[in-house]
Parts: C-alpha cells; sequence; structure tokens
C-alpha cells in the first residue's frame, strides 16, 4: 500500500538559544549555534531567529534569565501577531526537566535541546532493527530522569502542605503520581526489553565478526559530514548513502577492500558532535564495537571547517570514551579542495591568525606533529588518493603481519615485484 504523503508539508519554524560563558565566548557560541542551526535545518526545521546571553553559568530554573526568556517570549508574540507561528524553541545545551517546564510555561512552544534534537534525527535517520532499537533506548534513557524529576516536583507541589495535601496547585496539576509512577514502569519495562533485543543482536553480529576469517580491520571514524561514507565509496565502490546532511549515517556498514592482493575489512559508522552526552554514544554500543575491535583508525577530518582542530579533540575523546584510544590511527584529511584562506598582504603587520594559514603550511604543521601519521586528500576530486592507497597498503599489511604471522600467501604476487 502506499503510504500517505502530506504534499506540501510546513517547515517548522524555529529559535536557537546559545550562552555566552566564562569557559565559551561568543565566537565559540556563534559556531555552536551555526552547528545547531544545521542539526535543525537536518531535522527539517527552518531557523528564523537566534538569542544569546553572557552568564557566567547556565540558570539552573530557566536556563537564561528572566529577562532574556520575556525578551523570547515577547519575540515569539510579536511573530505570531504577524501571522508567522514559531512552533519550538532549541537550547544548545542539555536541559533539566526543571527548566524544561519553566520555559514551557512562560514560552508554550515546544522546547527542545541539544540532545533532544540529535535523538530526533537519529529517529528519522534508523534504518535497520538494530539501529532503530538503539535510538529507542536512548530516547527512553534521555526521558526517564526527566519523568523522575516531574514526579519528585509534583509530589512537592501537591502533599507539601500536610497530611491529605491537595493534587497539585492550579497549573500544574500534571498527571497523578500513580500515572506517572505507571509511565516509569512501563518505560523501564519497555528499556529491558530493548536491551534483551540489543544483546540478541550483539551476539548475532559477533559470531558474524568471527566467521569473517582472518583479515584485518580498519575504521573509519570522525565528526559528522566530514566525508567518511564518501570515502568508504570511493574506496570499497561500494553505495553508502552520503549528502551534506548530519548524520546521514547511524548504522555501521562493512565492505572488503583488495588494494593491490591485499584484502582488509573496512567500517563506516555515525559520526561524532559536540555535547553528546556520553551514554547516548554508550547506547551505539553495537553499532560502535566495529571501532573498538577495529586494527587501525582512519580519523577523518573535514580540513575545510573553521573548526576542525576542536572536531578532532572531539572525536579523540569520544573514541577514549568507548575504550578504543591508543590504536594505531592515520589521519585523514579530506576535502583540500574547499580549503580557504586569506591571504595577508606584505605590508599587513597584524598578528597572523588561523584564518591566514595556507595550505601547505597547515600540512607541514601536521606532519611534523604526526610524525607523517596523515594524508591529505579530496574524496570528491581524489586527489591524492593513491597516495592514500599506497599508505594503507603499508600499514595493513605490516598489521596483517604482525596479526596472522602465517597468513602471508597474500601478498605473494607483490612481493615477487
Ligand atoms: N568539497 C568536498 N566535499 C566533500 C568531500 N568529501 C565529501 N564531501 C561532501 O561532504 C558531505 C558529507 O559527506 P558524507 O560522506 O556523507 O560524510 P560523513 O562523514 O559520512 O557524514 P555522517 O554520516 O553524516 O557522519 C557530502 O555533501 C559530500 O559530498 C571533499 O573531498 N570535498
Ligand atoms: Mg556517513
Amino acid at each position: 500500500m502506499k503510504e500517505f504523503v502530506i504534499s506540501e508539508a510546513q517547515t517548522e519554524k524555529a529559535v536557537l538559544v546559545g550562552l555566552i560563558t566564562q569557559t565559551q565566548n561568543e565566537r565559540k557560541t556563534n559556531e555552536y549555534l551555526d552547528e545547531l542551526a544545521f542539526l535543525a535545518e537536518t531535522a527539517g526545521a527552518e531557523v528564523v531567529s537566534r538569542f544569546t546571553q553572557k552568564l557566567d553559568t547556565p540558570n539552573s530554573v530557566t536556563y537564561v534569565g528572566k529577562g532574556k526568556l520575556s525578551e523570547i517570549r515577547e519575540y515569539l508574540q510579536s511573530r505570531e501577531e504577524e501571522g508567522e507561528e514559531i512552533g519550538m524553541v532549541i537550547f544548545d545545551d542539555e536541559l533539566s526537566a526543571k527548566q524544561i517546564r519553566n520555559i514551557e510555561n512562560e514560552l508554550k512552544v515546544k522546547i527542545l535541546d541539544r540532545t533532544s534534537l540529535i535523538l530526533d534525527i537519529f529517529a528519522m535517520r534508523a534504518q535497520t532493527a538494530n539501529a532503530k532499537t538503539q535510538v529507542e533506548l536512548a530516547q527512553y534513557k534521555y526521558m526517564l530522569p526527566r519523568l523522575q524529576r516531574l514526579w519528585t516536583h509534583l509530589e512537592r507541589q501537591g502533599g507539601g502542605s500536610g497530611a491529605g495535601g491537595g493534587k497539585g496547585s492550579v497549573g500544574l496539576r500534571g498527571p497523578g503520581e500513580t500515572q506517572l509512577e505507571m509511565d516509569r514502569r512501563i518505560i523501564l519495562n519497555r528499556m529491558s526489553l530493548l536491551k534483551q533485543r540489543l544483546a540478541d543482536i550483539d551476539t548475532q553480529k559477533s559470531t558474524q565478526r568471527k566467521n569473517r576469517g582472518r583479515l584485518i580491520r580498519v575504521a573509519l571514524v570522525g565528526y559528522t559530514n566530514v566525508g567518511k561514507s564518501t570515502l568508504m565509496n570511493l574506496m570499497a565502490k561500494s553505495d553508502v548513502f552520503a549528502e551534506n546532511k548530519l548524520f546521514a549515517t547511524l548504522d555501521t556498514t562493512v565492505r572488503k577492500v583488495i588494494i593491490e592482493n591485499l584484502p582488509f575489512l573496512l567500517s563506516d559508522t555515525v559520526g561524532f558532535i559536540r555535547k553528546l552526552p556520553t551514554d547516548l554514544v554508550e547506547s551505539f554500543k553495537s553499532t560502535l564495537d566495529e571501532v573498538r575491535e577495529a586494527d587501525l583508525l582512519l580519523h577523518v577530518v573535514d580540513i575545510s571547517h573553521p573548526d576542525f582542530e576542536e572536531q578532532i579533540k572531539v572525536v579523540d575523546k569520544t573514541i577514549a570514551d568507548l575504550g578504543a584510544g591508543g590504536k594505531p590511527t592515520i589521519l585523514v584529511f579530506n576535502k583540500i579542495d574547499a580549503y580557504t584562506y586569506v591571504k595577508k598582504d606584505a605590508d599587513d603587520l597584524t598578528p597572523k591568525t588561523k584564518e591566514n594559514v595556507t595550505l601547505e603550511e597547515l600540512m607541514n604543521t601536521w606532519m611534523a606533529k604526526l610524525n607523517d601519521n596523515c594524508i591529505f586528500i579530496s574524496a570528491k576530486s581524489k586527489a591524492n588518493f593513491e597516495q592514500l592507497k599506497t599508505m594503507l597498503y603499508k600499514k595493513v599489511r605490516e598489521l596483517h603481519v604482525q596479526k596472522y604471522p602465517y597468513n602471508d600467501f597474500l601478498y605473494q604476487t607483490y612481493d615477487e615485484e
């Protein structure tokens, strides 16, 4: 049966909110908001405005200050009077149940934070049973503490005035505690079912992995949207979904690649992002087993992104959190075709900033820093692609000989040359 499609689906309009704090200056906040806007667009929303506020730390009650919240409310109202409906406000940091409730009461629109937005995209992207189960589990994990806090809050509100106190004050009469306790139990049951399902999938997958034979395993890792899938397609002549959207890939794909006469396994997996809560990453454990069990990591970096250095750090940290740190790694700086820099005039004596660095200078710095364990390519124009293949050949062969010393028949033709 054909699915019902809404032909001219209206895109939901959204407003973004971020904080400028002691640890996050204005430039950083703007970069984070650019990324949040990209996430929102990926989820199908249109960003119409942004609000920022300078605060030492987020306000525990409303995230931003009271004044800023009123400013946002007035903005939403004025747009509504002009006939433009803004359906949601998205905050750049994870919000507590209390913050969500207070902000919602004030703004009367849907309130999302970075985590729930990412979860939304994950849910949209999930294709396989494995990915779907993982996303559902992650969504419940996100919901559960928020439910709990809501429950404690109601208990305080309702029962605070002595025995037999009311069931919550006006405007705060949510579902009663029995209902919430029930919801909690249903969710917990569902979560253990999902965990069991994932454990079954895990067993299946690890059996599959064991049956793959004595081949070196290489994993493509990196920030989201850097070109991992594009590179996978190029190497494996495969057809992995790649596009200019965040989290285009959710599940892991494994392909056999042969360079010269040396076969190895290459896997492509979910990209990482800033401010991704660790237990969300944890929910993708089985997807990320491929990374954990890899012999070699190809850490792909988008060198044309103004923030690529921070992205490298985020990826390194996530890999360490997954318990996959310290593996042999090659940094693959991708998108050299899109790298731009601002040339300084000879008489311009202002200090050189990172925007003024040429690609060549950048290459030299990183090659020195990484002992040549890096390469600069363009998966789009295929620049230096042959070099990457040669590099991979050498590295994989080295690892293969170490790991399977008696299985060197693979290279005979090459050795005889
Ligand atoms: N200019 C340029 N664009 C590239 C290059 N490689 C990939 N891209 C583009 O970058 C975007 C992201 O590519 P993907 O391969 O989907 O990236 P990914 O790392 O798999 O992303 P996720 O799966 O979302 O984490 C696509 O629009 C690609 O066409 C390159 O070398 N140069
Ligand atoms: Mg991808």
